[in-house]
C-alpha cells in the first residue's frame, strides 16, 4: 500500500492536499496536470463546468448517506452532454456495490443509456477486484465518455483506475472539490496511510455517563432500538474488540444477532485485548468457529497492527472503560457512536477513565458527524450521537506513550 499524491499527516494527524491537488488545477487526460490553471480548493474549480461542479456537490451529499467503515464514503452522478443529471449512486459500505456501479445499475434499471455521458465521482474509480469492482472497467463497459473525480484513491490495491480509463480512451480529469472530498473521508485517509483499521468506538451510557450501576448490573441501559442498531453495526464490521476485564466480568458473546436473537449472516472476528488469558468456558470462544483472537497487549496501536495483519479493516471497540479510554487517549478513534439513555445512576462505572488531560486547553474536540444517518438520531427512548474527531484536535493520533497508565492496570487489573 502506498500513497499517491496525498501527503500527511501534517502535524499530528490531518491531511493536506498535495501540491498537485491543491494548486495545480484539474488533471487533464494526458495524465499530467496542465500547470497553467491554479485554483484554491473549495473556491473555484477552474476547468470544470458548472454542471460538473453541481454534480460533484450532489455526489458528495449522496456519499454522506453511506456508513463509515472499511471503505470511504463515495458518491457518483452521471450527467448527459447538456449537463443534465441522469442518475446518482453511492456506496453503502464494504461488500456492497461501489458508487459508480450503483449509479450504472440504476441507469440500467431505468433503461437510461450512458453512452457518451460524463461520470462525476468523489473518488478515483477503483481498478481492482476486492470485495467488489473494478469500477474502471464497469465505466468503460457502460460507454461513459468522460470521468471527473475529486481525489486519487490512496489505497494501493484499488488505485490506478484513472490510468485504465485513459488507456481505454475515456477523458479523465481530477481535482474538482478535492478539499471537500478529502475532508469527508479525512479519518479514512489517515487510517489507510497509517496501515491500520478504521476504528469505530461505541459507548452505551446513561445521562450521567455511567455504563454500569454500582453492583455491576448493566443490562440494559440502552433501548431495544439502540441494541438493534448496534447489532446491525456488528454485522458490518470486520472485528469487535473488548478487554479481558470485560470478558471476565460480563462474559459477552460478541456476536451479531438479528432482532429475533438469531445470529446474523456475517459475524465479526471477536478480539480480546489484555495480558490475562481468556478462560476456556468464556462465551466469547463461541462454538469453536475459530473467530476469536487474543491480543496479549495493552497498547491500542499494537492491537491495531495485529488486527490489520489479520485482515481487519474496520474495527468496533466495544469496551470496557479502560479500553475505550486507551483508544481515545491515543487518538485512535475515527468515529464515535454514543447511545445516550434518559437514565440517571449517580454512581457506578463511568464510561471513561483518565484521558491524560489536565487542563482545558488540552481537551479533545469532536465534530458532530452529519454523515451516515446524521449527528443526532432518536432510537426509541435513547439518543444516538454520531461524532468524529475535529481536525487537528487531541482526537488525532498521538504516540502510544501518552496513553495514561492506571494503577489498576497491573497484573491484577489491566484490560
Ligand atoms: C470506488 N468506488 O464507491 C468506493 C471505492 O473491497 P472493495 O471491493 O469494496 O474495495 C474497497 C476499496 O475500494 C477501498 O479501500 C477504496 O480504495 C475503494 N473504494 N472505490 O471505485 C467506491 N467505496
Ligand atoms: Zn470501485
Amino acid at each position: 500500500m502506498a500513497l499517491r499524491h496525498l501527503r500527511g499527516p501534517a502535524g499530528p494527524g490531518g491531511w493536506q492536499l498535495s501540491a498537485q491537488q491543491a494548486a495545480a488545477g484539474p488533471q487533464q487526460n494526458n495524465g499530467r496536470h496542465s500547470g497553467g490553471t491554479r485554483y484554491a480548493a473549495g473556491v473555484a474549480d477552474a476547468g470544470f463546468s458548472a454542471a460538473e461542479t453541481a454534480a460533484m456537490d450532489t455526489a458528495l451529499a449522496a456519499a454522506a448517506r453511506g456508513p463509515r467503515g472499511a471503505n470511504p464514503l463515495v458518491g457518483a452522478v452521471v450527467i448527459d452532454s447538456d449537463g443534465r443529471p441522469l442518475v446518482t449512486g453511492y456506496h453503502r459500505g464494504a461488500g456492497t456495490p461501489h458508487a459508480e456501479v450503483d449509479a450504472i445499475s440504476e441507469a440500467a434499471a431505468a433503461g437510461v443509456d450512458l453512452n457518451g455521458t460524463t461520470m462525476v465521482v468523489s473518488l478515483e474509480p477503483c481498478n481492482h477486484r476486492g470485495r467488489t469492482g473494478p469500477c474502471a472497467q464497469a465505466i468503460i463497459d457502460a460507454g461513459i465518455a468522460a470521468v471527473v473525480y475529486a481525489v486519487d484513491d490512496p489505497h494501493d490495491p484499488a488505485a490506478g483506475g484513472a490510468a485504465t480509463l485513459r488507456a481505454a480512451g475515456v477523458r479523465v480529469r481530477s481535482g474538482l472539490a478535492a478539499a471537500a472530498a478529502l475532508d469527508l473521508n479525512r479519518r479514512w485517509f489517515d487510517a489507510v496511510a497509517a496501515k491500520r483499521p478504521f476504528v469505530t468506538l461505541h459507548i452505551a451510557q446513561t445521562l450521567d455517563s455511567r455504563i454500569a450501576a454500582s453492583d455491576g448490573t448493566s443490562q440494559w441501559i440502552s433501548s431495544p432500538e439502540s441494541l438493534a442498531d448496534n447489532h446491525a453495526l456488528r454485522g458490518r464490521i470486520d472485528a469487535i474488540l473488548v478487554g479481558t476485564q470485560t470478558v471476565l466480568v460480563d462474559n459477552p458473546r460478541l456476536t451479531a444477532r438479528n432482532p429475533d436473537g438469531e445470529p446474523a449472516e456475517k459475524q465479526p472476528l471477536r478480539a480480546v485485548m489484555g495480558l490475562r488469558g481468556i478462560p476456556e468456558g468464556a462465551a466469547v470462544n463461541g462454538d469453536g468457529d475459530g473467530k476469536v483472537l487474543h491480543l496479549p497487549t495493552r497498547e491500542p496501536r499494537e492491537a491495531l497492527d495485529r488486527l490489520f495483519d489479520a485482515g481487519v479493516r474496520h474495527l468496533m471497540v466495544e469496551g470496557g472503560s479502560r479500553i475505550l479510554s486507551a483508544f481515545l487517549a491515543a487518538g485512535l478513534v475515527d468515529e464515535l457512536i454514543l447511545y445516550l439513555a434518559p437514565t440517571l445512576l449517580g454512581a457506578g462505572t463511568a464510561a471513561l477513565e483518565d484521558l491524560g488531560i489536565g487542563t482545558l486547553a488540552d481537551a479533545q474536540h469532536w465534530d458532530w458527524d452529519e454523515a451516515s444517518g446524521g449527528a443526532v438520531q432518536r432510537l426509541g427512548r435513547d439518543l444516538r450521537l454520531h461524532l468524529r474527531p475535529a481536525a487537528g484536535s487531541g482526537g488525532t493520533e498521538t504516540s502510544s506513550d501518552s496513553t495514561p497508565r492506571n494503577d489498576a492496570d497491573t497484573a491484577a487489573g489491566g484490560y
